[in-house]
């Protein structure tokens, strides 16, 4: 408790200790009268219990005294909140990227990476994005927890206060492996940090025009390019393969074509190929437009 790890520690951790001291206090007092009341008006000890009627000073009490502790840690709260949402200006910005099931850091200048490596007491805007489901971007050492959602745009920013390696998890269920969807965030002085970030390489960027709808609908999350199995088969070498697929419950062989790309984006469903589960996709019918499917599979015809 209380450490620097971030300039947020301080105030999460009191207004923790605060709200838990007062939930203790009330658990403790309140529990020991009720045990205290049950034995000194216990109906064998032969004392009537006394009915009160009208008094308008313990009701006064009685609504003013907890109203102003809850109003008090609502404030605290409020007040530790506050400063998480107003990222400062000067604040250097890095986007994490969340996607079943890891995370990946992308830096100025197009530059990737799977560890968060970040100066130390600089303050760092953490840009959220998702490539498919909800997320949830949680580092308990700094105490700041945001969601991740996709297509939406949201942020963390925080000022790290002490070198180290912190754990980062990922908090919203995402699916199968969820569990394992963690990173290292790792808080290095300012020389150390422009050395990574120097050695960093700059990511290559796909300009094919049917891969830049794939990576835009968020496909890449699940289905790799370069033969890698994930959530979904790769794409590479995909069309024009032989592959197993089951039908409404029967085993056939079909071979990858156009028709077949087309009826798994409208219908991801309906033939599941061999070794992947059913249900994982969503329909993008509607989402992935009818003008696309030629790029698509061109490009998949590409990386054959
Ligand atoms: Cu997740």
């Amino acid at each position: 408790m209380f450490s620097n790890a971030s300039n947020f520690v301080h105030g999460v951790d009191s207004a923790f200790l605060i709200i838990t001291g007062i939930s203790v206090f009330f658990l403790v007092t309140l529990t020991a009268l009720m045990i205290f009341f049950v034995v000194k008006y216990n109906r064998k000890n032969g004392k009537p219990a006394v009915q009160i009627k009208d008094n308008p000073w313990l009701e006064i009490t009685w609504i003013t005294i907890p109203m102003i502790l809850v109003l008090y840690m609502f404030y605290i709260g409020w007040e530790g909140f506050i400063p998480m949402r107003q990222a400062p200006k000067n604040a250097m910005e890095v986007t994490a990227v969340g996607s079943m099931w890891k995370w990946e850091f992308e830096y100025p200048g197009n530059k990737m990476a799977d560890t968060l490596v970040l100066p130390i007491d600089k303050p760092v805007k953490v840009n959220l994005a998702s490539k498919d489901v909800l997320h949830g971007f949680f580092v308990p050492a700094f105490r700041i927890k945001e969601d991740v959602v996709p297509q939406k745009k949201n942020y963390s920013w925080f000022i790290p206060g002490e070198l180290g390696q912190y754990d980062l998890f990922c908090t919203v269920y995402c699916g199968v492996n969820h569990s394992y969807m963690t990173a290292i965030v790792k808080i290095v002085s300012q020389a150390d940090y422009d050395k990574w970030i120097a050695a960093l390489p700059v990511k290559k960027v796909d300009n094919n025009l049917g891969f830049k709808v794939l990576e835009k609908n968020g496909c890449i999350a699940c289905h790799t390019k370069d033969g890698t199995k994930s959530v979904g088969p790769s794409f590479k070498g995909l069309y024009g393969s032989t592959i197993e697929v089951t039908t409404n419950g029967t085993t056939r062989k079909i071979v990858v074509d156009s028709a077949y790309i087309e009826s798994s984006i409208i219908d991801p469903n309906k033939d599941i190929a061999a070794g992947y589960p059913q249900g994982l996709m969503k329909s993008y019918k509607g989402i992935v437009k009818e003008s696309d499917y030629k790029l698509i599979n061109e490009y998949l015809k590409s990386i054959k």
